[in-house]
C-alpha cells in the first residue's frame, strides 16, 4: 500500500499547486473536509448559510443560476465572508463548451465568476481547450479548476476509459486543473484534490438520479479527501448541527486513513 501523506504533507510537495496548497492547508487548520452544496434560491439565505456554516467549513460551493435575486454586491458579501471564515469560493459552473465561449462564460456575463469564485470546475468533454480556455482567465487571478472525472448519479457515462482520460488531462494542465470531481481516488498523485458530491448519511438517493454514499465511505473507503454535502445540511432542522454531524465524521474518517 502506499503511504498516506496527511493533508498538511500534501500541501507543502513542490509539485503541489498554490490553489491545492491552500485548500488543504486550510483543511488541516479547520480541522474540515467538508464543503457545502450552498443550493438555495435566496441570495440573503445564501449568505446567511456562509456566515452560520463558514467556521465548519473548507469549500461553499455555489450554483448562481439558481438564485432569484443575484447582484454583484451579493458576490462582494460572500467574499468577505471567506475571508471572515477563512473558505474558499467553488462556483460549480460545470464548464462544458469550446475554449473561446467558455473564456467568455467565466469572465462575462451577468455573474462575472472569475471575479469572485476561487474554484471552478469543467467538463472534459470538449477537449483540452476548455481547460485552456478557462486557464487564460483564471491563471493570472490566482484560480483554479477541478475536472469531472465521475458523477454521482445514476447512469453517468463519466466512468472507465473516459474517467482514465481526464485524469491525464488534469496531469497535463496541473498549472491550473488541482483536482477532481469523483466518487472516489482517480488518481494516486497526491498534490491533485478528490472531491465528492453524493454524500449523505440517512438517504439512499433522490426521485432524479442522485446516489448517496457516507461520509465513511467516500473518505474512509473509496480514498476521497472532501465530501460535497447540499440537502443532508440544508434539509435538516438544524442545519448547523447537521454541518458538525458531517464535519466530524468526515474528519474522523480521514483521520482514521492516516492511522490505518
Ligand atoms: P445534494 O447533496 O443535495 O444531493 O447536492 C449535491 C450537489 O452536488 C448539487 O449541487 C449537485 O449539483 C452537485 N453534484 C452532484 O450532486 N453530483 C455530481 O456528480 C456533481 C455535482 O456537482
Amino acid at each position: 500500500a502506499q503511504l498516506e501523506l496527511s493533508y498538511k504533507a500534501r500541501a507543502e510537495l513542490p509539485e503541489t499547486s498554490p490553489m491545492a496548497s491552500r485548500l488543504l492547508r486550510l483543511m488541516e487548520e479547520k480541522s474540515s473536509n467538508l464543503c457545502v452544496s450552498a443550493d438555495v434560491t435566496e441570495s440573503a439565505e445564501l449568505l446567511r448559510l456562509a456566515d452560520e456554516l463558514g467556521p465548519l467549513i473548507c469549500v461553499l460551493k455555489t450554483h448562481v443560476d439558481i438564485l432569484q435575486n443575484f447582484t454583484s454586491s451579493v458576490a462582494d458579501e460572500l467574499g468577505q465572508l471567506a475571508l471572515k471564515h477563512r473558505f474558499l469560493i467553488f462556483e460549480d459552473r460545470k464548464f462544458a463548451d469550446i475554449g473561446n465561449t467558455v473564456k467568455l462564460q467565466y469572465e462575462g456575463g451577468l455573474y462575472r465568476i472569475s471575479s469572485w469564485s476561487h474554484i471552478v470546475n469543467a467538463h472534459a468533454v470538449p477537449g483540452p481547450g476548455v481547460v485552456q480556455g478557462l486557464s487564460a482567465v483564471g491563471r493570472a487571478l490566482d484560480r483554479g479548476c477541478l475536472l469531472i472525472a465521475q458523477m454521482s448519479s445514476a447512469g453517468s457515462l463519466a466512468k472507465g476509459d473516459y474517467t482514465e482520460s481526464v485524469v491525464r488531462m488534469a496531469e497535463e494542465h496541473s498549472d491550473f486543473v488541482f483536482g477532481f470531481i469523483c466518487g472516489g481516488k482517480v488518481s494516486s498523485k497526491p498534490q491533485f484534490v478528490h472531491m465528492t458530491p453524493g454524500v449523505q448519511m440517512h438517504s439512499q438517493g433522490d426521485c432524479l438520479g442522485q446516489q448517496y454514499s457516507t461520509p465513511s465511505e467516500v473518505i474512509g473507503k473509496k480514498g476521497s479527501d472532501v465530501i460535497i454535502v447540499g440537502r443532508g445540511i440544508l434539509a435538516a432542522s438544524d442545519r448547523l448541527k447537521a454541518a458538525e454531524d458531517y464535519r466530524k465524521a468526515a474528519w474522523e474518517a480521514y483521520q482514521n486513513r492516516l492511522s490505518s
